[in-house]
């Protein structure tokens, strides 16, 4: 059967599972047609309909059905949510007669797309939608919201207008040679340089995007025993890690997610990282810490201030300096032999210094507040990011684009020549809002999507 964008299509659009309801959602034409061969009851567009679904003999259920009709919906054909009670055995059934029928099941992201390819969103608009969903952190969900609703289309439209600004001077140039029409060459550069440090600064702001939407990754570290897994175990409020007197209990890291004053963060326990006799197993779990140490850059630096500093606790603080380290002095119920100011001597590259006691969960709070303030995101440099590998790609063909004419200007390039890459400017510009695309990056876009959405 070759799929195509007229069918009727139809998903469960809840997850599949036991739940108190379960939301079945068709487009396309067929739809009500379909539906009022099973569904008995009125049908009203807009109003919340009651009635049932009856099978076969003596199966039925009782249903709330949506009618959108065409083209206010969400897909901007006729649309049908059929809310039954959440048991896959009733969802199934409904699915294989309307599969016989006909109807199929929809393609992942297929109702967004049908909604973008009916004008009624933007691409940058379906991808913020996916992104609200997926999304596992509050400031991600306010970003793809606010994109939902338009907020970065707009300006992407703004863009654009100007740059057609700066197209139909140049090229009226170029049509009426004649005419000598000047181009206030000035505003012209004026605004390519304008839009060129917009995209630079989304693109900076962009480096943050992976965290934005996952939670910034936080490392604690640390030489053994000093109570990394205590400590996880304390922010997560359950034993999650093994804590054992032992050192070189931690063999291999465990991420745990935490969120915190709607902030939320992945808390990484990794083995201890100081080299001692030549077991392998730790060897590994050493090797694996020191990689994930690499790759990131916010390190709780744990030290057993009961204890005091040794050598091994310099040598850990020789792989993580210059990261963003707040130091962290655990075991403060046993009492401490080294005080804050000391240690700030000791370790004068760190940001910070709390005492706290793993253990007891004492001061737990006040480093998850250091942590905010410390790690949060700084994602407030640009209103706008890039939401996605593909927007990045574009913001920075948008920004090379810019540059080589304002070079090629300076070096006074043929105005055709300019003409080529301010046209190419606003392609790029439409691709992103998908004024412009092909089947392939549709494919590309919609195929991540969840099912049913
Ligand atoms: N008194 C006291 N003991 C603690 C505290 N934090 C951890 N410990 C103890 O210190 C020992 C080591 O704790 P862990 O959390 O396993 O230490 P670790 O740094 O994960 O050790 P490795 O995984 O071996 O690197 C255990 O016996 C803990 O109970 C604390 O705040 N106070
Ligand atoms: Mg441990």
């Amino acid at each position: 059967m070759s799929l195509s964008e007229q069918d009727t299509i139809v998903a469960l659009s809840t997850p599949p599972g036991m739940s108190a309801i379960a939301v079945i959602r068709l487009t396309g034409e067929n739809s009500l047609e379909r539906i009022k061969e099973i569904y008995s009851g009125k049908i009203e567009a807009g109003k919340v309909n009651h009635g049932f679904i009856n099978l076969e003999k003596d199966f039925s259920d009782e249903v709330v059905l949506l009618y959108f009709k065409k083209p206010n919906s969400y897909t901007g054909e006729d649309l049908i949510e059929i809310h039954t009670h959440g048991n896959m055995l009733i969802v199934e059934n409904i699915l294989r007669y309307l599969y016989s029928k006909g109807i199929r099941a929809a393609l992942p992201g297929e109702f967004t797309k049908r909604a973008f390819l009916n004008g009624k969103m933007d691409l940058i608009q379906a991808e913020a939608l996916e992104m609200l969903i997926k999304s596992s952190t509050y400031d991600g969900i306010k970003l793809s919201f606010s994109y939902l609703k338009g907020g970065l289309s707009k300006k992407v439209e703004e863009i654009r207008e100007s740059i057609l600004v700066l197209l139909s001077q140049i090229e009226a140039n170029i049509d009426f040679p004649d005419y000598d029409v000047e181009i206030d060459w000035k505003s012209f550069n004026k605004t390519v340089k304008r839009i060129k440090e917009w995209t630079i600064k989304i693109l900076n702001s962009s480096h943050f995007s992976n965290s934005l939407f996952e939670g910034q990754n936080i490392i604690v570290a640390g030489k053994a025993n000093v109570g990394k897994s205590s400590l996880l175990n304390a922010f997560v409020q359950e034993e999650r890690a093994l804590v054992s007197e032992y050192p070189g209990t931690t063999r291999d890291f465990l991420r745990e997610r935490i969120v915190y004053r709607n902030k939320a963060f992945n808390v990484i326990d990794i083995a201890g990282i100081e080299e001692r006799e030549n077991r392998l197993l730790e060897k590994r779990g050493i090797e694996r810490s020191l990689k994930i140490l690499e790759e990131n850059d916010n390190i709780l630096f744990v030290i057993d201030a009961s204890e005091g500093v040794d050598e091994r606790d310099f040598s850990v603080y020789d792989k993580i300096k210059g990261k963003k380290i707040i130091l962290v002095l655990n075991k403060i119920d046993k009492g401490s032999v080294i005080e804050k100011r000391e240690a700030e001597k000791l370790f004068p590259e760190v940001l910070d210094i709390i005492e706290i006691s793993a253990k007891f969960e004492k001061n737990i709070d006040e480093l998850l507040d250091k942590m905010i303030f410390y790690y949060s995101n700084e994602k407030n440099k640009s209103d706008f990011i890039a939401m996605t590998e593909r927007q990045k790609e574009l913001f920075y063909r948008l920004k090379d684009e810019a540059e080589r004419v304002l070079e090629k200007k300076k070096l006074n390039y043929e105005e055709e020549i300019l003409a080529e890459h301010v046209r190419e400017m606003k392609r790029i510009v439409e691709k992103l809002t998908g004024k412009i695309y092909d089947e392939d990056i549709l494919e590309k876009i919609f195929s991540s999507f969840c099912i049913g959405k």
